[in-house]
This record gives C-alpha cells, sequence and structure tokens, in this order.
C-alpha cells in the first residue's frame, strides 16, 4: 500500500504526521528529492526540510513555513505544494517545479507547534524559557540578527507575544535557519515567510519605513500574485506592501534578514487566509482552496520573478 494515501488536506496533521509524510515523499521520490537537516529545537526535536531539485543549480527558492506555532495553515500549504510540485501533471507547474531548486520547511517552531497540538491551539512563539521570567518563549519572527529590536519593531518584555529574546538568534530554530540559508544563499533568488492571517504580500522593510532599492520590482512580483490569485473563482483578495507600511513596524523578521543578511532580492512574508473570520483556526474545508491560491499566486510570482 502506498502510505502517502494516508497524508491529505481535508485535517490538520500533528508534527509526527508531517515527518512521516516527509519520509514517504523522501522515499518515493529519491531521484528528485532530499532530506534538509536544519538543526535542532530548543526541546530537542529535529527542524527538517525537503529540496526538490530537477535540475541542480536552478534558481532556488526557500519556503520557510509555521515559524508561528498556531499558523497551522502555513504548514498545511507547504506539504500541499510539496505533492503538488512532485505531482501535478500540468505544464505550467510542472515548469514551475523542474526548471527551480525548491527548499521546503513545513514546520520551522518545531515546539511550539507541538504545544498547539498538545495544549494551546493559541501560542505563537517558541517554548524557551526565560531566565528573568515566568513568561515561555520569544517571538521567533523577531529574533533574526537584521536590525534587533530598533524602532520598537519588537518588546523587551518576556511576556510579549512579540518579544525579541534575550539576544539576536537566542533561539536555535532562528539561528539554525539562519545558519543553513546563508550556507546556500548564492543560490538563493527568492525567500518566501508563509504566515497567517490577513491576506497580504509584505516586501521588506520592516524596520523602517523607508522603501528597499528594488521597491518597484518587488511590488512588480507581489502585484502579479495577487491579481492571480483574485482570478480564481474563490476571488480572494491579497494586498501588498513593505511590512512596516502595509503592516506595522517590525524588526528581526525573516523577510528583512534574508533581504539585508543574506542578500535575497525577493523576499516577503506571506499572510495566508482569511481576513479574521476564523483568523488562525482557518477551518479544514478552506485548506485545499486556499492551496489552490497558493499555487496560482506562486505560478504568476516566479513567472514575473524570472523575468526581472
Ligand atoms: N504577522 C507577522 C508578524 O510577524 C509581519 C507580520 C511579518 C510583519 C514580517 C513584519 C514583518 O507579526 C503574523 N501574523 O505573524
Ligand atoms: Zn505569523
Amino acid at each position: 500500500t502506498d502510505d502517502l494515501n494516508d497524508f491529505g488536506w481535508t485535517r490538520y496533521y500533528p508534527l509526527s504526521e508531517i515527518e512521516t509524510y516527509l519520509d514517504d515523499i523522501l522515499a518515493k521520490y529519491p531521484e528528485v528529492t532530499s532530506h534538509i537537516d536544519i538543526g535542532t529545537s530548543f526541546e530537542g526535536r529535529k527542524i527538517r526540510g525537503i529540496k526538490i531539485s530537477y535540475n541542480e543549480g536552478n534558481p532556488g527558492i526557500f519556503i520557510e513555513s509555521n515559524i508561528h506555532a498556531r499558523e497551522w495553515i502555513t504548514s498545511a500549504t507547504a506539504t500541499w505544494l510539496i505533492n503538488e510540485l512532485l505531482t501535478s501533471e500540468d505544464a505550467d507547474v510542472r515548469k514551475l517545479a523542474e526548471n527551480h531548486d525548491w527548499y521546503i520547511v513545513p514546520v520551522l517552531n518545531v515546539d511550539g507547534f507541538v504545544y498547539t497540538h498538545e495544549t494551546d491551539r493559541m501560542w505563537r512563539k517558541t517554548r524557551q524559557p526565560v531566565s528573568t521570567s515566568s513568561c515561555i518563549g520569544a517571538d521567533p519572527n523577531r529574533n533574526y540578527d537584521s536590525h534587533w529590536m530598533e524602532n520598537n519593531g519588537a518588546s523587551a518584555n518576556p511576556c510579549s507575544e512579540t518579544y525579541a529574546g534575550t539576544h539576536a538568534f537566542s533561539e536555535p530554530e532562528i539561528q539554525a535557519l539562519a545558519n543553513y540559508v546563508t550556507s546556500i544563499k548564492e543560490r538563493l533568488n527568492i525567500m518566501l515567510a508563509f504566515h497567517s492571517y490577513s491576506q497580504v504580500l509584505l516586501s521588506p522593510y520592516g524596520w523602517t519605513e523607508t522603501p528597499p532599492d528594488n521597491f518597484d520590482d518587488l511590488m512588480a512580483v507581489a502585484e502579479a500574485y495577487s491579481n492571480a490569485v483574485e482570478k480564481l473563482p474563490y476571488k480572494t483578495k491579497y494586498t501588498y506592501g513593505t511590512s512596516a507600511g502595509a503592516m506595522y513596524f517590525a524588526s528581526g523578521a525573516t523577510n528583512d534578514w534574508a533581504y539585508s543578511e543574506a542578500d535575497i532580492q525577493l523576499s516577503y512574508t506571506i499572510e495566508f487566509r482569511d481576513t479574521g473570520r476564523y483568523g488562525f483556526i482557518l477551518p479544514p474545508v478552506q485548506i485545499i482552496p486556499h492551496c489552490e491560491d497558493t499555487l496560482a499566486g506562486l505560478l504568476a510570482f516566479v513567472e514575473k520573478a524570472d523575468e526581472l
């Protein structure tokens, strides 16, 4: 029997089943997939990724997902995308899959993710204790070493949901992701950080309102994504802008770090469905429609990016 048939996208899965899914994918597609060992979490869990490469040396796309524990739709989308890149027979999807090297980390904040399944569905942060506080964890998306804690883009209070940590890269998961991305940065031209919710694409910067040098390109690519998604029957609307301009000030986030420190020119946070009706608890019936949105968006996004 095919173990992959036990996995699907009509419900959300715990970490152990996502890991089994990755193992099954690696076993079934050994020619084009490989395991990525990102590192180890505070509580000692493996942080896993998968590389999909049909043609070594293709321009690379990195996907960081579920850095925030409660944003379950992000890892569901990442696992769906892996399946689609490997199995779709659509000509455009085949080109997308085979002309790019994909590096996908479905669950970065593994400790927090397990905690949302077992204890508190609304947990956001990591699970590393803070010696000076009884509150636990830091906001991993404020912990990257890029303008860390500048401009009130994060909190110094360990009990805050946007606590930046004791120092940049205090969270082992974030140090590990940064080390891995740095090791392959010459091969990457796109970095996507999957979040929910709000339906918006956010380019750098979060730490300042000053637009980045290639702002026009960043917006053109985001616009392509937005237009393509809205054309689907679901008519989902995505807006776009810089993090600080379209959302709020945030320092030490993935998209700023990838852009400024790893030199990845097309770097975004994508906030998935919805706009607040269900928020982080997106109903399972929306998983597949949302994934279709994401694929349509990515096809247009990457086509536009490849023209630049
Ligand atoms: N939102 C993002 C957050 O980390 C964000 C928004 C990301 C702002 C990156 C700036 C930079 O707060 C959620 N929902 O996590
Ligand atoms: Zn988030």
